[in-house]
């Protein structure tokens, strides 16, 4: 076993429920968990300055292998000094290994054990990402956690290319293990297993054999009902060890993230509250609020009654409506602010009530709420 540049603190487990109150310790800081991670994919969050993030809560933000891969290119970032340097955020980073990306933005693809073969959504160009790649990019992008080179299963998937998949997945996994060098870098697994509990519970097995110094879950939030996710993740963290952080990937609305801590989740990432502000959409207590809507025309009041970010503090829902109607980029400045905002209060709420003894009356109340 080598010393892992991150580890995962428990500190507290909520005795009537799943939930998990703990400390990612990382070489840019010691952070805490449940946390919600902002997406950064192009080395950005999106209309956002490392400060106002800061400003917000922000410990661990997200980046994507795939997309720097691409553009500019690792090597650049390498020459830059890193991520943190290049895009100067001084806290937590994570990089997403580019699997899902592939999978997800590339019309033209082609798996084989050696890696995937891929068309670049930019330029055409034909590409390739494996194990070995994505670990290297990795290494030059030089984020605290790098996660391993997964497929991620579409669904629904049959029973025998689901086993299949996440046998090679496992494979991918060690082979990203035995490329990994960085000492001041740790590397995630990811757990698949489609929708199957059987397939997850050899997942889990093959991957917690192996040295990571936390787990990605992956393969989840994919088109399947929420009921199914929340049963295929009860079936997965159960079966996960204690003393590693466990982050459930391309999670990240409110409901789905109580419900996941609820169940022994400690990290989640989502391009959700970027996406859907950049569309004139706020997320709230009570659920979504489309600030577009004319019904707003003329409400001076907050985005959300009791928010204290920058946006609520200062600006009214006419306001912002008024800007996305000119198609004033300040309109989405303000709702990405609220919305990350929103999630990551949300992530300090969790948390207190953890602390607090009171996390099962905090979910039953803000589902009652939610929507
Ligand atoms: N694998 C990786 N990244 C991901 C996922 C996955 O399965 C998901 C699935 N929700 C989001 N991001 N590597
Ligand atoms: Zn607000």
């Amino acid at each position: 076993m080598t010393k892992h540049a991150v580890t995962y603190e428990l500190i507290k487990e909520c005795p009537r429920s799943g939930a998990r109150l703990g400390r990612l310790h990382t070489p840019h800081g010691t952070f805490e968990t449940p946390m919600f991670m902002p997406v950064g994919t192009q080395a950005t969050v999106k209309t956002l300055a490392p400060e106002e993030l800061y400003d917000m809560g922000s410990q661990v933000i997200l980046s994507n292998t795939y997309h720097l891969f691409l553009r500019p290119g690792h090597e650049l970032v390498r020459k830059a000094g890193g991520l943190h340097k290049f895009m100067n955020y001084k806290r937590g980073m994570l990089t997403d290994s580019g699997g899902f990306q592939v999978f997800s933005l590339g019309a033209m693809r082609k798996i084989t054990e050696e890696g995937v073969m891929f068309r670049s959504h930019i330029d055409g160009s034909k590409q390739f990402l494996s194990p070995e790649v994505s670990t290297q990019v990795q290494e030059a992008l030089g984020a605290d956690i790098a996660m391993a080179f997964d497929e991620c299963i579409p669904y629904p998937a049959d029973f025998d290319y689901a086993k299949r998949s996440t046998e090679r997945t496992t494979r991918w996994a060690k082979r990203c293990l035995e490329t990994h060098t960085r000492e001041d870098q740790s590397m995630f697994g990811i757990v698949q297993g489609g929708m199957y509990p059987e397939l997850r519970r050899m997942s889990v097995q093959q991957l917690t054999e192996l040295d990571f110094a936390g787990y990605g879950i992956g393969g989840l939030s994919v088109g399947e009902p929420k009921s199914m996710m929340y049963d295929i993740l009860s079936h997965t963290t159960e079966l996960m060890p204690k003393d590693k952080a466990r982050y459930l990937m391309g999670v990240g609305t409110a409901d789905c993230i109580v419900e996941a801590v609820n169940l022994g989740v400690d990290m989640f990432d989502c391009v959700f509250p970027t996406r859907v502000a950049r569309n004139g959409t706020a997320m709230t207590h009570t659920g979504r609020l489309v600030v577009r809507n004319a019904t707003y025309a003329e409400d001076f009041r907050p985005i959300e009654e009791g928010c204290d970010c920058y946006a609520c503090r200062n600006f009214s829902r006419a306001y912002i409506r008024h800007l996305f109607k000119a198609e004033e980029i300040f309109g989405l400045r303000l709702l990405s602010i609220h919305n990350l905002h929103f999630l990551l209060h949300f992530a300090k709420e969790i948390r207190e009530a953890i602390a607090n003894d009171c996390f099962p009356e905090f979910r039953e109340r803000f589902l009652e709420n939610y929507r």
